[in-house]
């Protein structure tokens, strides 16, 4: 990660709730300072897995197996520097997934500095978890001049015991002139992957989706399982709430659960767009696949008072396609 710029943090880019302090590490949730300064939190899990959020852009940046193998593809060129989103991880598309409108390509959240949130409202599921932290965005002035609504984006990243990684949002609509708000959604989540040539999605198959790289035209999914030769942008609709992505070399299946994420966009900018892209090296789309739980087709609004919750639940097992050990039907069919 030599080439990591750094830069000073801009005020204008701290929510107006980034001014509380960290709180005290603990054995799973340790409190550090990560790239460029920028505040950062390590879950670590008793049997070894951890993950790493960083507060600029409420990202999670590492996502590691109990062998400590890293499962999200994070860009050697990574620029950890505002406004530039960080080219790899999960970033957060919110308010806008796409670019339409007077937003920023997938909206502000991902660039934006987020607040530990030391106490927030009762989680909606209680959990033994340890290994977790809450974080919290509320919009700056300076947001409100581009997107003038009032808001509470809290977003709990929890590692649990098996080392699955859950990312819980929660937005919350608290304009005080009784206006309602729409926005659409994205955990943009880059996955690992050893050679994409070798990598299979299933869950998809037959289903509608617009392509992006045809003006969004509408199309229907073959019957197979998708497999990647060139450049994919597509935005499938209404998915199963269970999508496998398999990568043989790797002999690993990483189950990608979503609740309240009608839709999923699958994302490789293979070579051309990779050479195109500064902070992004030119051979990397080999190594990595997005899979993006989101909320694109039917914008979400929101009256004043309510609450939205997205959820996304990773988990990554050892599959040995071929000894049918697993077969990722049955994990798609099974529980
Ligand atoms: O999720 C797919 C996509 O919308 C692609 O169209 C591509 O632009 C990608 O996101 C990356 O977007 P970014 O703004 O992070 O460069």
């Amino acid at each position: 990660m030599s080439s990591i710029e750094k830069d000073k943090i801009p005020s204008s880019l701290s929510s107006s709730s980034s001014s509380s302090s960290l709180p005290l590490s603990t054995p799973f949730v340790d409190f550090s300072k990560g790239i460029n300064g920028f505040d950062k939190v390590i879950l670590r899990e008793s049997r070894g897995s951890s993950a790493e959020v960083y507060l600029y852009g409420g990202h999670v940046t590492s996502w590691k197996n109990d062998h400590g193998e890293e499962l999200l593809f994070l860009s050697s060129k990574a620029a950890f520097k505002p406004p530039k989103a960080i080219r790899g991880g999960i970033p957060i598309c919110f308010p806008q997934f796409g670019s339409h409108g007077t937003l920023d390509q997938h909206g502000f959240a991902r660039n934006r500095i987020w607040a530990v949130e030391n106490d927030p409202p009762p989680f909606p599921t209680n959990t033994l978890n340890k290994a977790f932290v809450d974080l919290i965005l509320n919009p700056s002035e300076e947001d409100t001049k581009i997107w003038p609504h009032s808001f509470e984006f809290r977003l709990r990243v929890a590692l649990g015991p098996g080392g699955d990684l859950m990312l819980t949002s929660r937005i919350r609509n608290t304009n005080s002139d009784g206006k309602p708000f729409s926005f659409t959604f994205a955990y943009h989540t880059y996955f690992s992957v050893s050679d994409i040539s070798e990598v299979r999605v299933e869950g998809l198959e037959t289903l509608d989706y617009l392509d992006n790289l045809q003006n969004k035209e509408r199309f229907t999914e073959q019957g197979d399982a998708l497999t990647f030769e060139s450049e994919v942008d597509k935005i499938y609709l209404s998915t199963p709430t269970k999508i496998a992505i398999i990568d043989h070399e790797k002999k690993r299946t990483f189950v990608l659960r979503k609740d309240g994420l009608p839709d999923a966009v699958v994302w490789n900018p293979w070579d051309k767009k990779a050479k195109a892209m500064a902070d992004f090296g030119d051979d990397e789309y080999k190594h990595m696949l997005c899979v993006e739980a989101a909320a694109i087709e039917k914008t979400i609004t929101l009256k004043p008072g309510e609450e939205w919750k997205g959820r996304l639940e990773l988990s990554a097992v050892p599959s040995s396609y071929c000894s049918g050990q697993l077969d990722p039907q049955r994990v798609l069919q099974g529980s």
